[in-house]
């Protein structure tokens, strides 16, 4: 078993640093769509062995080493009896979105291995045959929030701010079912076999740095509680938040910090060398559409300003779905042969 990851998150000593892509299952490889040609999302998402299948394509294709559990963390409002449905060309919609209290009060309650029992078969059958370990993950409770107000993705989440001014009483209500939520999806995830569990808190950026400590920190901290109390290490990841890195980390309590690309590495270091915690990122993924002599300059200054303890090489945000394939190889490449003690690039 490759456990490089494993000791990242834990800050112990590796020859060099882990690296996987946030991401990484997606439409940007052929044999996704290849898949995805034949099947529809929810069918590869349900379907155990299908998800076990499309988890493994970056391990075999690319050699990461971490895999990400194929799913999508709009399976938790789908749980709670939202509709979601995913047509080809435009972004998810989860139908019957939350506008008021009796929208919150039909939400139906969350039992994991219940509602979302072919995710964790997923994960069951996918780490029989893995020689990395598998992360397990859940929306923040205020992304998995943003999402069920505004019925889809956003570029401000205007709908779900709106939402929080008029009536912060149902947001706090709907927070609430959601850490529970997420907390217990991830907790579940870690019993099914996941060895590290990451929440993407993708929504952090919308919210004014008041409203983040209000509305989205809290129930974070709660979510990541509640998945740390499995043992497992957690990686938080709120891209764009408004609140210092060290704020989130103590707060949340979180084994290892997703950086995003806006963020330098070494004054991302700098912030939170008071803390005991590891770091992930954090190339922009725009880079990738660069020539492979640039992306491997730029994983080197990017190594280099974090150095190698705990420290997981990724990208600052998901990989973009048109992005080359080799580039994305010269990505992995360049952290391997950076890392190797004087190499030159
Ligand atoms: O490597 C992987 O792809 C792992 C599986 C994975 C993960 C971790 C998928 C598959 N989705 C996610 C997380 C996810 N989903 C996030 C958080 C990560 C981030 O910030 O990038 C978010 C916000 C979503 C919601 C979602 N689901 C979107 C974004 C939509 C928007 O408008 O904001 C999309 C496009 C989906 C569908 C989806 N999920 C995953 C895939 C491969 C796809 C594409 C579906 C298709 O094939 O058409």
């Amino acid at each position: 078993m490759n456990d490089l990851l494993l000791r990242a998150c834990r800050r112990e000593p590796v020859e060099r640093p882990p690296v996987w892509l946030m991401r990484q299952a997606g439409r940007y490889l052929p044999e996704y769509r290849a898949l995805r040609a034949r099947h529809d999302f929810l069918t590869l998402l349900r379907t155990p062995e299908l998800a076990a299948q499309v988890t493994s394509l970056p391990v075999d294709l690319l050699g990461v080493d971490a895999a990400i559990l194929f799913s999508d963390i709009l399976v938790i409002p789908m749980a709670l009896g939202l509709e979601l449905t995913v047509a080809d060309g435009t972004g998810p919609v989860l139908g019957g979105r939350i506008r008021n209290d009796a929208d919150v009060a039909r939400l139906l309650p969350f039992e994991p291995e219940d509602s979302l029992a072919w995710q964790l078969e997923a994960i069951r059958l996918t780490v029989n045959t893995l020689a990395v370990p598998l992360i397990g993950f859940a929306g923040g409770p205020w992304t998995l929030a943003s999402y069920m107000i505004e019925g889809r993705g956003s570029a401000d989440f205007r709908l779900a701010r709106r939402l929080l001014a008029e009536s912060p009483a149902l947001a706090h209500g709907l927070l609430d079912r959601l850490a529970d939520a997420a907390g217990r999806s991830l907790a579940a995830q870690a019993r099914a076999g996941a060895r590290v569990l990451q929440v993407f808190e993708s929504s952090a950026g919308a919210l004014s740095p008041r409203d983040y400590q209000e509305f989205a920190l809290p129930y974070l901290a709660r979510a990541v509680r509640a998945a740390r109390e499995t043992g497992v290490p957690v990686i938080v990841f709120a891209p764009g938040a408004n609140c210092p890195l060290d704020r989130t980390v103590r707060a949340t309590g979180a084994d290892v910090i997703g950086i995003d690309w806006r963020t330098d590495p070494a004054e991302a270091r700098a912030r939170l060398a008071e803390c005991e915690v590891a770091c992930q990122g954090n190339l922009d993924p725009a880079l990738l559409f660069a020539p492979p002599s640039v992306i491997r300059e730029r994983v080197a200054a990017m190594v280099a300003g974090f150095g190698h303890l705990g420290y997981i090489a990724n990208l600052g945000h998901g990989v973009l779905p048109d992005t080359p394939v080799e580039h994305v190889r010269a990505f992995i490449d360049a952290v391997r042969l950076v890392a190797r003690p004087g190499a030159a690039i």
